[in-house]
């Protein structure tokens, strides 16, 4: 870990590059945008986001990924401009960790990079994962109301797994669901998976809240999430998470 937390200084802008996972409509199909996600490859082995996050959490430094993130996403979309791509509707959803949330801070450096690199807030969705809301939660949800007066769409993350109770969400200021792809990968085979499914689901539409399925991976997933009224969608059934370069084709070959 101490080894890992020194590369990590030397290393920022050398090996650490973002992948888009490729977002799509379920009524149209149509590519809506990308969740973009941190990779890392040190001396040619990758590093999990599950292994470096908690790491570069604890050394104060996640926020210069998100900003990292978030040039690279000026970079995509100029990618996309430069082919005559008209990508101005297009939302990219970044992964937040409420030890950023907390630094008093956030909202100005992240606002700051956002002026930096030309992009509006109302395309960025800001994903939290439910769990790590629950803590410092008056706090939190101030910065959120806060977030959403300037555009950005609030995603909860990893839903139905924090194990919390369900009083916070009436509380908490978010704009949209994104079911966990525990419940959404196998769903069409198992009758648990698709009680806790159908669950989120009316939850949500009570909550009058679109949710996003992750984590599907063949089309009678995508149909079955259709049929329910989900309504945006991603996983391997569309594509696994792309390099900048390959995102763009992607883009292409969908137009
Ligand atoms: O790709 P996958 O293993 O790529 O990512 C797993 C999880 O790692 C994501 O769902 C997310 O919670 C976390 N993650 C990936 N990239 C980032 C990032 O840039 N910032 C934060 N805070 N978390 C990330
Ligand atoms: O934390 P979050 O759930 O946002 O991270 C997404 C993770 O899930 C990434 O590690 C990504 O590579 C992975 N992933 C994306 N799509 C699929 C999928 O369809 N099936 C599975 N098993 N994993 C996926
Ligand atoms: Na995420």
């Amino acid at each position: 870990e101490t080894a890992l937390r020194d590369s990590f200084h030397q290393d920022l802008d050398k090996s650490f590059t973002v992948v888009l996972q490729p977002l799509h409509d379920t009524k149209t199909e149509c590519l809506i945008g990308a969740e973009c996600l941190m990779r890392w490859t040190l001396e040619g082995k990758p590093i999990s986001p599950a292994e470096f996050i908690p790491i570069v959490e604890s050394t104060g430094d996640i926020n210069k990924l998100t900003l990292f993130t978030l040039s690279q996403i000026r970079k995509t979309v100029e990618h996309l401009q430069s082919e005559g791509m008209d990508c101005k509707h297009y939302m990219f959803a970044i992964n937040i960790s409420v030890v950023e949330i907390l630094d008093v801070k956030f909202e100005s450096k992240l606002l700051a990079a956002l002026a930096q690199h030309n992009i509006d807030p109302k395309r960025i969705k800001l994903e939290l994962t439910e769990s790590a809301l629950i803590d410092n939660f008056s706090y939190v949800n101030e910065v959120l109301v806060s977030l959403q007066s300037k555009g950005f769409t609030i995603s909860i993350d990893d839903f139905g797994t924090g194990f919390s109770s369900l009083s916070y969400l009436c509380k908490l200021n978010f704009d949209e669901i994104k079911i966990d792809r525990s419940f959404v990968t196998n769903v069409v085979k198992d009758s648990k998976l698709q009680s806790v499914f159908n669950s989120i689901v009316s939850l949500a539409k009570n909550l009058d809240k679109p949710l996003v399925a992750e984590g599907v991976e063949d089309m009678e997933q995508m149909i079955y999430a259709k049929a329910k009224g989900v309504q945006y969608v991603q996983g391997y059934y569309y594509s696994k998470p792309l390099p900048i370069d390959a995102f763009v084709e992607y883009v292409l070959e969908d137009k």
